[in-house]
């Protein structure tokens, strides 16, 4: 982890959201955070870490009494961010926090940048990148799934991992080293074999990592599912039993769904975002001349397609023509209102995508529906253990893509017989790229980057 000298001035910020509400907590970060508050509670200059004192706070240049605080002081380098630290409870509400937020500025803070507090621990070695960035997602994280994978990664889950990686690239460094000490020996110290295996291990590691990546990243945006069918075959009934509430209106006058709507649903915990289409002749979104609605300008970046066909009728020309262009490992077909035509039951199909009979009135099918949703989504993750670590950023995706496809031109020059110093240097590369995405080298763009989409006070 870097370490870089300690930030020269203080950071304060609201770090509860505006609002009314009992509490309020302001942050203070830096090396004048105790002068900073003796100007605001005058009088108070003996505050002990860790100890809890209740103070008036005031404005250090009109002296008014703003509000009484409870006041929590943290001594470097005990503290989230490293540095001395104060933590003000202030009564909740829009004026208040405010009030003594400016009285903080005033008393010779600076008002703080998003993400800055957590950039500052970071920069003083008490959190890795990867962690920084779980405590983004345990804050804006709206699905249990992230949520799950987030406390994981703070918890250093990713990071011990990525860890791990980095030190079998080393690890083959070493061996390679301890050959090139050795050129006049008959027989080389260290097989090359076992220098080529070791490299070809850490690959397979890192596959599986990334493996996860397009499922993990999901668990961010949600899973964007479709719906798609003809008017009047249970699209909207669908959408709306799928959120459990009445959502999109339903009626049996084609073309009521007067646009494109699009919603969150959690299937147990994983995010999914429904869109339910526009019913309307005059938009450019049905499929034209077929009569099929689909909201079209969602459907190349659909995760999922569901096409809804009524039970009891056969599938027409233009409904195979339809679910012929969508690639078939997104699309599940629905034969929907089997209320009403009981004892029916889709055959399998011969082509092996999924179908699924049900009611939305009745709810039968509905729990078998979820149950592929979830499986054609998230299906690589879900047999994961809490605990195993997943990739949910393109930038982790990103590094550890670098990593491989050095570790494979590592391989290639070693069949090239490249001699070995030469080859070495792409598990040099690897290396780089790992520890890039640990933050072990804090590069700034990334920095940026990662801490700029906080919010302040964190
Ligand atoms: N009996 C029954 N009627 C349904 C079911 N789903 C939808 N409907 C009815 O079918 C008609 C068309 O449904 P709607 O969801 O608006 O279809 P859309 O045009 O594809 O969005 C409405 O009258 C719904 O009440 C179902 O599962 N069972
Ligand atoms: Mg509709």
């Amino acid at each position: 982890m870097p370490s870089s000298p300690l930030a020269e001035d203080t950071i304060a910020a609201i770090a509860t959201p505006q609002g009314r509400g009992a509490v309020a907590l302001l942050r203070v970060s830096g090396p004048d955070a105790r002068q900073v508050l003796r100007r605001i509670a005058p009088g108070v200059d003996d505050v002990q870490p860790r100890a809890q004192r209740l103070v008036a706070l005031r404005h250090p240049e009109t002296g008014e009494l703003l509000d009484r605080g409870l006041v929590t002081y943290f001594a470097a380098p005990a503290s989230y961010t490293g540095e001395d630290t104060l933590e003000i409870a202030t009564h909740g509400g829009v004026l208040t926090p405010q009030l003594v937020l400016d009285a903080l500025l005033a008393a010779g803070a600076r008002a703080a940048q998003p993400g800055e507090f957590t950039r500052r621990a970071y920069l003083n070695g008490k959190l890795d990148l990867l962690q920084a960035e779980a405590v983004a997602d345990v804050i804006d994280g709206r699905s249990r799934a992230l949520h799950r994978a987030a406390v994981h990664q703070m918890e250093r889950g990713l990071s011990r991992r990525v860890s791990e990686l980095r030190d079998a690239v080393i690890g083959t460094e070493a061996l390679i080293a301890y050959s090139i000490d050795f050129p006049e020996e008959d027989e080389p110290p260290v097989p090359p074999a076992r220098i080529v295996g070791s490299a070809a291990e850490v690959i397979g590691r890192i596959k599986a990592l990334l493996a996860t990546a397009p499922e993990g990243e999901l668990l961010r945006d949600g899973a964007l599912t479709v719906l798609a069918g003809r008017p009047n075959s249970g699209k909207s009934s669908l959408f709306n039993a799928l959120l459990g509430t009445e959502r999109a209106i339903v009626t049996d006058i084609p073309g009521t769904t007067r646009d494109a709507v699009e919603a969150s649903a959690s299937i147990d915990g994983y995010p999914f975002r429904l869109v339910d289409t526009a019913g309307l002749r005059e938009t450019a979104d049905r499929v034209e001349g077929i009569g099929i609605e689909v909201a079209r300008r969602y459907l190349s970046a659909a995760d999922l397609v569901l096409f809804c066909i009524e039970s009891g009728r056969a599938v027409d020309h233009d409904e195979r023509a339809f679910m012929a262009d969508v690639d078939p490992a997104r699309l599940v077909v629905v034969r929907t209102l089997a209320d009403r035509h009981p004892g029916e039951s889709a055959n399998a199909d011969p082509s092996g995508i999924p179908t699924v009979t049900l009611s939305a009135t009745t709810g039968e099918g509905m729990t078998e529906l979820r149950r592929v949703l979830l499986a054609k989504a998230f299906g690589g993750i879900l047999g994961e253990p809490g605990e195993a670590p997943l990739v949910t950023r393109e930038r982790h995706a990103r590094a550890l893509r670098s990593a491989r496809d050095e570790l494979a031109s590592f391989l290639d020059a070693m069949d090239d017989a490249v001699p070995m110093e030469f080859a070495a240097t792409h598990l040099r590369a690897a290396v780089d790229a790992l520890e890039e995405l640990v933050g072990v080298v804090s590069v700034d763009d990334v920095l940026d980057r990662v801490f700029g989409t906080f919010c302040v006070g964190k």
